[in-house]
């Protein structure tokens, strides 16, 4: 596997010409706003270039993708990643393509190598705002589209500019969108400005049940199916909805548990800076960053909740 700078992934990505990109499974807006904006970038310069059909993409983010799909891979495609960690952060339908992938640009510092060649930036707090750095090298100029394309990006990973991995290059790409005519208003209102009933009801029973640890400076959060059904909340009501019991004051680090429909649990964990999320999802065999991580733990709910209050117990 090569390490790419920005640089050596520009003169790549201009040496090509057919191109299918890949998102991730249960995708946000990162991986689907920097698809949806390599996709267009390399369009710009008069490349072919589609973003794979990836089914889970919820009709909240469905409009960025539209007109860039196709549902296979072309003979003579160069396949590129965004966003994607690990191998099997990619969707079940993406798997028989591992092996074949031949560029990864992610900004995930816990990741596996999977690809030729990667260019990989812990440091970038989307990875929106890498595949822009790229693409401006290239020569793309940002119109309106690609502009909400990044700028989903960059402001869904960094929670609206609050999270503490918004640094002055965040802003200063954020400005780049701004210019382009991007409806910045209009895009913080939809992604950050406005609840669902049902995602503010859940809300609502997390906070009757959340169970704090160590005088409240921990939080575990175990939703079970039952109640999501109940509730009749939509995946995109349960969108990030871990970062909401870090919310509460003094919680410095939260751990969302969700059933899956295999009976297993999706746990996410959100932490504030000096405490670092990995070491909870780690145990597990999960990864992510500092500050936002998660791990598919293969039991029963009980026993999930057991053994990450172990873990946090233990910090
Ligand atoms: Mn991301």
């Amino acid at each position: 596997m090569k390490k790419l700078t920005r640089n050596e992934c520009a003169q790549f990505l201009l040496t090509h010409d057919h191109y299918t990109i890949l998102s991730h499974r249960r995708p946000d807006g990162d991986t689907i706003g920097s698809s949806a904006a390599l996709c267009l970038g390399l369009r710009q310069l008069g490349k072919t270039a589609h973003v794979l059909y990836n089914a889970e993409v919820s009709s909240r983010f469905q409009w960025l993708h539209e007109g860039l799909t196709k549902e296979a891979v072309e003979e003579g495609d160069i396949i590129v990643s965004v966003d994607v960690a690990s191998p099997g952060m990619l969707p079940k339908s993406f798997q028989h393509l591992l092996g074949k992938i031949q560029l990864r640009i992610d900004h995930h510092a816990s990741a596996t190598s999977f690809t030729d060649a990667e260019l990989v930036d812990g440091g970038s707090a989307s990875c929106a705002e890498l595949v822009w750095d790229v693409l401006s090298i290239m020569g793309v100029h940002a119109d309106k589209a690609l502009g909400e394309a990044v700028y989903v990006g960059v402001s869904t990973d960094t929670g609206c500019f609050r999270y503490a991995n918004t640094n002055a290059h965040t802003f200063a790409v954020a400005a780049e969108c701004a210019r382009s005519g991007a409806r910045i208003y209009e895009l913080n209102q939809e992604l950050f400005e406005t609840n669902t009933l049902g995602r503010l009801r859940m809300q609502a029973w997390i906070v009757d049940h959340m169970q704090l640890l160590r005088g409240g400076e921990m939080a575990i959060c175990a939703i079970p199916k039952a109640v999501e059904d109940s509730i009749g909340v939509t995946e995109d009501d349960m969108d990030n909805i871990s970062s909401f019991p870090r919310t509460v004051a003094g919680v410095c680090m939260a751990a969302t548990l969700r059933e899956t429909t295999d009976g297993d649990v999706k746990m996410s964990v959100r932490a504030v800076p000096g405490y670092d999320a990995t070491k909870v999802t780690v145990p597990f065999g999960g990864g992510g960053h500092k500050g936002a991580a998660g791990a598919s733990i293969k039991k029963p709910m009980a026993e999930a909740i057991k053994l990450v209050e172990q873990v946090m117990l233990a910090l």
